[in-house]
């Protein structure tokens, strides 16, 4: 069914750059209606459970930037795959269907309310199919794939014991779990991406299905944060001057970063002289960097689909640097899903992982 929906989107949903830069521009005013709207329904408390207000503001939001991304690179094929999984997750937490119709309905009318009429009705060709669709969106949202790494049986044994760590938020299991394992950076390597890699996938599928909590989400990662931290350390680097540097960061607004950071310290091993800036670094900081220590690469991961424009503008400045030659390689979850998408940012590579980053990374270094 999903490959129909998609190849029906493609055909019928296309959006002029007119109409995606309008919806762009007017995205606060279209976001204030629909949370004005939403908020003054007599019954939103059967809409969206009992979850607070805030919830459903961050989720307008969301859409909001979703949708400008869909608009602007024409990506239909990302919304019909994500459109089940908002409703899956949604509803895993209180939410009920019907709110996302009603929800959608608001949008229609923002739209209408906002936009030049020939805009809206283009973009609103998308909102109608949405409607349209929403029965068979139900449908899919109930039979959706997790985001799963397969394993070999002896990781994926060794993986479900450090997920029980984690689970049981259990610190000191966890670390003497890593002191065991990790010996050389090559262990380092597969306890990233055997271990830590899909415990954390797993951990993000049993909030999604509402079995675990945000904040046991939120303890299971900084559980993960501090034995990284940790473990960095048993591997000592010596910074040299021959060093060819990299930066590795997220795109703004990006609050994910044991990805991007998984690739800096292994980028770190492999002799690289890195700077890891962490989550949501604003453009303005990366590019005064990128001007400081002009590094021969530059890292950026996105897991969210409403940060690609942000991405992108991120790219096309650091491009616009006077005397600054680097390489751009873009990674994260967005990209393992959608692996297309990244040719419409403007880098220069991606990879699935951080094994991948260092081997392109790899290839960089010995190409020059
Ligand atoms: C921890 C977590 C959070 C934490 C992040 C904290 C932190 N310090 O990083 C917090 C609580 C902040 C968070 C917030 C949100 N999250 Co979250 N989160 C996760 C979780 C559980 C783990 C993320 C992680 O660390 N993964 C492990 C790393 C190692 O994997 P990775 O990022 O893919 O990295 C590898 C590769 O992709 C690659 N790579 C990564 N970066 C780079 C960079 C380069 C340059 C290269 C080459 C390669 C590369 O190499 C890495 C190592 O091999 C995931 C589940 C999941 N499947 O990932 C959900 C998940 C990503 N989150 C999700 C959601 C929805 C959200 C929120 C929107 C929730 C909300 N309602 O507010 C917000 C968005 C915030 C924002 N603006 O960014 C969804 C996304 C769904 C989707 N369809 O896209 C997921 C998948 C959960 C789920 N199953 O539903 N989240």
């Amino acid at each position: 069914m999903i490959e129909e929906l998609i190849k029906e989107a493609k055909e019928k949903l296309k959006v002029s750059p007119q109409a995606a830069k309008d919806y762009e521009e007017n995205k606060p005013f279209m976001l204030n209606f629909v949370n004005q709207e939403m908020t003054k329904r007599s019954d939103l408390l059967t809409l969206i459970g009992f979850n607070s207000l805030q919830i459903m503001y961050d989720n307008h939001t969301n859409h909001a930037n979703f949708m400008a991304n869909v608009f602007k690179y024409s990506l239909f094929e990302m919304l019909v795959k994500m459109v089940p999984w908002v409703y899956k997750a949604y509803s895993n937490h209180g939410f009920s269907y019907d709110y996302f119709l009603v929800e959608l309905h608001t949008w229609k009318r923002a739209v209408e309310n906002f936009l030049p009429s020939s805009s809206a009705k283009e973009i609103n060709r998308t909102y109608e199919w949405l409607i349209e669709k929403h029965e068979e969106m139900i449908e899919l949202s109930q039979k959706q794939d997790e985001f799963k790494i397969t394993l070999e049986r002896n990781w994926e044994i060794k993986k479900e014991r450090f997920l029980s760590h984690l689970l049981r938020a259990d610190f000191n299991s966890a670390v003497k779990f890593a002191n065991r394992l990790v010996k050389s950076p090559q262990d380092l390597e597969n306890f990233y991406l055997k271990i830590l890699q899909p415990a954390l996938y797993e951990i993000g599928s049993l909030w999604e299905k509402g079995k675990i909590s945000v904040a046991e989400e939120h303890l299971a990662t900084s559980i993960v944060g501090r034995v990284m931290a940790n473990i960095y350390t048993y591997f000592p680097k010596n910074k040299t001057k021959a060093q060819a540097k990299a930066i590795i960061t997220s795109s703004p607004n990006e609050y994910h970063e044991l990805g991007g950071r998984m690739v800096a310290d292994l980028l770190e091993m492999d002799g690289w002289d890195v700077y890891y800036l962490g989550a949501n670094v604003p453009e303005d900081e990366v590019l005064k960097l990128v001007k400081k220590i002009k590094p021969k690469l530059i890292g950026i991961s996105v897991t969210m689909p409403f940060n690609l424009e942000r991405t992108e503008k991120l790219i096309s400045k650091i491009r616009s640097l006077k005397g600054i030659s680097l390489k751009i390689m873009v990674g994260g979850l967005l990209f393992n899903l959608f692996p297309e998408v990244y040719l419409k940012l403007g880098a220069d590579f991606w990879a699935s992982d951080a094994k991948k980053a260092v081997e392109i990374a790899k290839f960089l270094k010995s190409s020059s």
